[in-house]
C-alpha cells in the first residue's frame, strides 16, 4: 500500500535532486510582506501609541509618551517579522481540496543560526529598552530642590476622591485644582480599600493604601482640565471613580483656594 502522506515525488534518473515545496525557503515574498508591514506600521508607532492618553501636561508626561513611541517603534520589526510568517504561512502553504496534502509536512527542528540570531537580536532589543526606560524614567529631582512644593493631600474612598491643602489653612476640596508650573507633591492615602490615583496626562500614578501614605510628585506646566482615574479595581463602581484636575494660573489658584471650606479637625 503507498502512504501518499509520506511519499516524495521521485527524482528523475540522472537530473538535479526535485526539491519539495515546504523545504524551499520563500524569502522573497516574506520580505516583501515584511517591508510593506513595516511601512505601515512605522508612522503608527510614530504617531498614535503615545497620543491615545491626550497632550502631556507635565514634563514627566512628555517622557512617558518619548519612550511609549521608542518601545513602539522597536517592536515594528519584530511584529513585522512574525506577522510576514503568518500571512505567507495562511496563503503561501494553503492546501485545497479533500484529499490530503502529497508531501507530508515539514518537521519542527532546531535551526542554530535562526536561534542565534533570534537570541543575539532578542538581547540587544531589551538590553536598549531597559537603558532607555532607566535614562528617560529616572527619579526627577525632589520637588523640594526645585523651591517649596505645594503639599495636597489626596484621599480615596469607593468611589471618589477628596483633596486637602494644608499649607493652604487647611482647605479642603472634592475637586483638584493646581497651580501652573507650581511642583506639586501629594500625599496619598485611602479610606476602605486599595484604589490607585492616576492622573493621566501628568503620568502620575500611584497606589493609596489604607493606613498608609504614599508619595508623588510633579510639576504641570499647561493651563486646563485634565482627567484623575483610579487605576486599581476597588468595587463595583471602580469604573466611575473619576474626576478632573484644573491647572489655572497662580493668582486664580490663590483665589480659588481661599474660597473652599476648611477641615474642622
Ligand atoms: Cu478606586
Amino acid at each position: 500500500m503507498t502512504d501518499t502522506l509520506t511519499t516524495a515525488p521521485a527524482d528523475a534518473p540522472g537530473g538535479p535532486p526535485t526539491v519539495p515545496a515546504w523545504k524551499r525557503a520563500p524569502i522573497a515574498p516574506i520580505l516583501g510582506i515584511f517591508v510593506v508591514l513595516c511601512a505601515l506600521l512605522t508612522p503608527f508607532a510614530l504617531f498614535v501609541p503615545a497620543h491615545l492618553m491626550g497632550d502631556a501636561a507635565s514634563a514627566h508626561m512628555r517622557g512617558i509618551e518619548s519612550t511609549v513611541t521608542a518601545f513602539s517603534l522597536a517592536s515594528v520589526p519584530v511584529a513585522a517579522l512574525v506577522w510576514a510568517v503568518t500571512i505567507y504561512s495562511i496563503i503561501g502553504w494553503r492546501h485545497r481540496g479533500s484529499e490530503p496534502p502529497a508531501e507530508e509536512a515539514p518537521p519542527l527542528r532546531g535551526n542554530t543560526v535562526v536561534q542565534v540570531v533570534w537570541l543575539v537580536l532578542s538581547s540587544v532589543l531589551c538590553l536598549f529598552l531597559l537603558i532607555w526606560g532607566l535614562a528617560v524614567l529616572r527619579p526627577t529631582p525632589s520637588a523640594a530642590s526645585a523651591g517649596q512644593p505645594l503639599m495636597v493631600e489626596v484621599t480615596g474612598q469607593q468611589w471618589t476622591w477628596s483633596f486637602g491643602y494644608p499649607d493652604n489653612g487647611n482647605a479642603t476640596a472634592d475637586r483638584l485644582v493646581l497651580p501652573v508650573n507650581q511642583p506639586v507633591q501629594f500625599r496619598v492615602t485611602s479610606k476602605d480599600v486599595i484604589h490607585s490615583f492616576w492622573i493621566v496626562q501628568m503620568g502620575v500614578k500611584v497606589d493609596a493604601n489604607p493606613g498608609e501614605t504614599t508619595l508623588a510628585s510633579v510639576t504641570p506646566d499647561r493651563i486646563g482640565t485634565f482627567d484623575i482615574r483610579c487605576a486599581e479595581l476597588c468595587g463595583l463602581y471602580h469604573a466611575y471613580m473619576q474626576t478632573t484636575v484644573q491647572v489655572v494660573s497662580a493668582d486664580q489658584f490663590a483665589s480659588w483656594v481661599q474660597a473652599q471650606p476648611r477641615a474642622t479637625s
